[in-house]
């Protein structure tokens, strides 16, 4: 049965999991400007957490191609008073920065998760990461950084490829002492990959977690969803669903979606009618605070 050690919750992934997006930042690719203030983004934690989310991610930094990063203080600004409020609200909360220094706030404020699309290969991520002996992490894969990411990307296998990176990525953190039940994976649904790679790297999902990891899958209104609907970015959620759905049907344990009330629905139809009885029924007791 994985479970994920976090700084306060212990998250059973008997059942996928739904982690609730919450940019707080003004040009994130689909919900910029919509979350940017602090009273804003603390309503969305609030509506996200009522629609079931079992995880909040805070970020304050768009890694849509071609962002320009926001400045440290600026990042900062944006997180840190969501952060607090969001860790009163009963669920364990994620911040989603490559800042080794917000790292180390965020987990000295009582933060259960750092998920890092940089899989903590920036300065000093690695150290703040494992100076919390409880901390959950998820490492990403990402090629190249945002700003140029998107520039022809290639791979001669792609699962394997992200796989060896990831594997990587986990032992080292080990090396450093960080306990595997800390670890989640994430094969990084559009950065550095073309519509083909995304595919092929959600159909080997079943390959990734065989690298003994749970896997975390992003597709939320990402640019592959717009390409296969012929559907701009405010009117995917039914693709997003669709591919959260599939996800979790790959293995896929933790669902990060912008759509938290809609995907919490689609989840709970399919274990009604199609899932295991098993999973379903440890599904209910999950989440016990430690
Ligand atoms: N995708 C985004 C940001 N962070 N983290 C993980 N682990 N996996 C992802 O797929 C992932 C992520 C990009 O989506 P979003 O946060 O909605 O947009 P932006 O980066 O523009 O804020």
């Amino acid at each position: 049965m994985p479970i994920w050690t976090t700084t306060r919750f212990a998250i059973d992934l008997a059942r996928p999991r739904v982690m609730g997006i919450v940019n707080v930042t003004p040009d994130s690719f689909s919900d910029g400007g919509r979350h940017a203030g602090p009273e804003a983004a603390i309503a969305h934690c609030e509506r996200l957490c009522t629609e079931g989310a079992d995880i909040l991610d805070i970020g304050g930094e768009s890694t849509r191609p071609r962002a320009v990063p926001p400045g440290e203080a600026e990042e900062r600004a944006r997180v840190m008073p969501v952060l607090r409020h969001a860790l009163g609200l009963g669920v364990p909360v994620s911040v989603d920065t490559r800042r080794a220094a917000l790292m180390r706030e965020s987990l000295e404020l009582g933060a259960d998760i750092v998920n890092d699309v940089n899989a903590l290969r920036g300065d000093g991520a690695e150290q703040a990461l494992a100076a919390f002996p409880r901390a959950g992490i998820c490492l990403m894969h990402m090629r190249g950084d945002p700003a140029t990411m998107q520039d022809a990307p290639a791979y001669a296998d792609v699962v394997a490829e992200v796989g060896d990176f990831l594997l990587q990525r986990a032992a080292r953190l080990q090396s450093l002492g960080v306990a595997a039940g800390r670890i989640v994976l994430d094969p990084g649904i559009g950065f550095g990959k073309t519509l083909a790679h995304n595919v092929a790297l959600h159909r080997g999902i079943p390959r990734l977690l065989m690298l003994g990891f749970p896997v975390l899958v992003g597709w939320s209104n990402k640019s592959t969803l717009g390409t296969i609907t012929g559907k701009p970015v405010h009117e995917r959620l039914a693709a997003s669903v669709a591919a959260a759905l599939s996800a979790a049907r790959q293995g896929a344990r933790v669902l990060r979606v912008h759509d938290v009330a809609a995907t919490v629905d689609a989840l709970k139809i399919w274990q009604a009618l199609d899932a295991e009885p098993a999973a379903t029924a440890a599904g209910e007791t999950t989440r016990e605070e430690i």
